[in-house]
């Protein structure tokens, strides 16, 4: 039974690293007791708060941010945090040498369903030549992190993480709080052909796009029909790509011309990048790499695809003749 600090420690991830991690993950810990309370636990529904994002927050939305905020900010190695619910980055420690970003319930909108929910997160080192409490201690991208996971909270709990070069599950005992290894070094199963997105949107998509997909789902032999699966929730849909391949995806809107995109770069698409990245997958925006691309404002949204890599290459490659031919 492998711990997630012996993982980590054999990839020479820093002790102090790994001690943050340990923090993040016993946090979530009590995050998984939260939600595992259900009804009977005075979590669920909605305040009656809308957060930076202009999206009303759930009851458990609070909890997990107030709880990440209070672990991270007491260990002593953080000197910013930057959340979803938190309209700028947060002082922590001044002069600590790590930045922790995170969503700490993605896919609330499931909480009072019972569908997957999930902390997401990622670290950075801080930055010397800004304010220790500035939004511009996260303007860094995504090939600056040092470590970035998720927590899922499903019918069982597990952590994905990687610090860059491989990637590892674990799977929590809830009786002694531990992450214990239950897949080591995961890699991209290729060819699998389920992909996701919200197919509600399919007509809102550049046109190309709405092409290539639909070519997916037009009529064919049994044997190259392709698959659609939809959580509403990132950390569910690409655990599930990292678990049996497929390409996640979440293009831009049409509707939104001010803001065509859905996606957080900073706490949604880098960490999710580096771990499909990692496994040897790809994730591009629409306009190349996620992980090349800067961070300039800490909520902004980015278009999103995810997946293996001939297939995460299909996709950009039809939006590409999309920016061509605009
Ligand atoms: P839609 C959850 O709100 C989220 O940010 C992601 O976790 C998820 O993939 C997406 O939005 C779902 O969006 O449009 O299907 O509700």
């Amino acid at each position: 039974m492998i711990s997630f600090k012996t993982l980590l420690a054999q990839e020479n991830a820093a002790p102090e690293l790994i001690d943050l991690v340990a923090v993040i993950l016993s946090t979530c810990h009590h995050i998984a007791e939260q939600v595992g309370h259900g009804a009977l636990g005075n979590t669920l529904g909605a305040t009656d708060a809308e957060n930076v994002q202009g999206e009303v927050q759930k009851k458990l939305d609070v909890i997990a941010n107030d709880l990440l905020i209070e672990a991270l900010t007491a260990h002593g190695s953080v000197r910013a945090i930057a959340s979803e619910e938190e309209e700028h980055a947060r002082l922590a420690c001044s002069g600590a040498p790590y930045l922790v970003a995170f969503d700490p319930l993605d896919g609330s909108s499931n909480i009072d369903v019972n569908g997957q929910i999930g902390t997401i997160f990622t670290i950075l080192k801080a930055r010397d030549d800004v304010p220790d409490h500035s939004d511009e201690q996260f303007f860094q991208t995504g090939r600056d992190q040092l470590c970035a996971g998720y927590v899922l909270y499903g019918p069982y709990t597990t952590l994905v993480v990687s610090t860059g070069a491989v990637v590892h599950e674990f799977t929590l005992n809830k009786s002694s709080g531990e992450f214990i290894s239950s897949k080591k070094d995961m890699v991209f199963q290729q060819g699998t052909r389920e992909f996701s997105a919200n197919m509600a949107n399919l007509f809102y998509w550049p046109k190309p796009f709405q092409n290539y997909i639909t070519s997916l789902i037009a009529p064919q032999p049994a044997n190259t029909r392709f698959n659609m699966r939809w959580q509403g929730a990132m950390v569910g849909d690409v655990h599930r790509i990292l678990a049996r391949g497929g390409v996640f995806i979440y293009p831009s809107d049409t509707r939104d011309v001010a803001q065509p995109a859905k996606l957080r770069l900073l706490y949604e698409a880098f960490p999710m990048a580096l771990l499909v990245e990692a496994a040897g997958g790809c994730g591009y925006t629409e306009a190349g790499r996620i992980l090349d691309t800067p961070l300039t404002q800490l909520h902004q949204r980015t278009p999103v695809i995810l997946g293996d890599k001939n297939w995460a290459n299909a996709c950009f490659t039809a939006l590409l003749i999309i920016n061509t031919a605009a």
